[in-house]
């Protein structure tokens, strides 16, 4: 026999509810943080989000503005490359949707996330609309943490989590897709944890 039973693989696979995880994870409780770079001084006074839709399209948020916007409070799985995953993660923010509302998005069908501090990352633009993904400000009832990426970051679950752009700044709408920081560096442009896209090649 060997040293592990199917019994024990299932159990690594999937949480105490029976939530699958996808391949290659594993699970933590904690929050570790992983960030190119260092973590940007950044106050919620002088914070702003702007979204770039064109020439004549354009929208900017103060951060009191911001949080006037109708919020939501998804709950959510979340896998790094890395090979942790986190489960049933609560956040509060705002929705993509809410940002879009209303604005000719017209031939854009990709975005690029660009952040306080240079990061930037690229989704296709129906990745981030219909409900996948928010602007979250706060983690687990508390204001997200700055190494988090605090005051705001981007959060894209279904995706690996270095699309979830942390000190995000602004959302560029875009008719051709434009690879951002790690998906220049080898990272999958895409990066879709149950088909394990990890690196460009997979
Ligand atoms: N601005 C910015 N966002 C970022 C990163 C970064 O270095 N800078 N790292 C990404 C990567 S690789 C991961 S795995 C997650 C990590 O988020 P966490 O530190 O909150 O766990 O943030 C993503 N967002
Ligand atoms: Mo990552």
């Amino acid at each position: 026999m060997g040293a592990f039973s199917p019994g024990f693989h299932r159990r690594r696979q999937e949480d105490e509810t029976g939530v699958r995880l996808p391949p290659g994870q594993y699970l933590t409780r904690d929050f570790p943080v992983l960030s190119a770079g260092p973590t940007p001084p950044i106050e919620r006074d002088s914070w702003s989000l702007t979204l770039e839709a064109g020439p004549g399209e354009r929208r900017t948020w103060t951060w009191q503005e911001f949080m006037g916007l109708p919020q939501e409070e998804p709950t959510v799985d979340i896998h790094c490359v890395t090979r942790w995953s986190k489960l049933h993660t609560t956040w509060r923010g705002v929705s993509v949707d809410t940002l879009l509302d209303g604005l000719d998005t017209g031939a854009a069908e990709y975005a690029v996330a660009y952040c306080y501090g240079g990061y930037t990352t690229n989704v296709p633009l129906e990745d981030i609309t219909g409900g996948k993904a928010w602007i979250a400000h706060t983690f687990d009832g508390y204001p997200l943490a700055p190494e988090h990426g605090g005051p705001a970051r981007l959060l894209v679950p279904h995706l690996y989590f270095w699309k979830s752009a942390k000190w995000i700044q602004g959302l560029r709408l875009l008719v051709h897709d434009e690879p951002g920081f790690w998906e220049t560096a080898g990272y999958h442009n895409y990066g879709d944890p149950w088909r394990e896209q990890r690196y460009s090649w997979d």
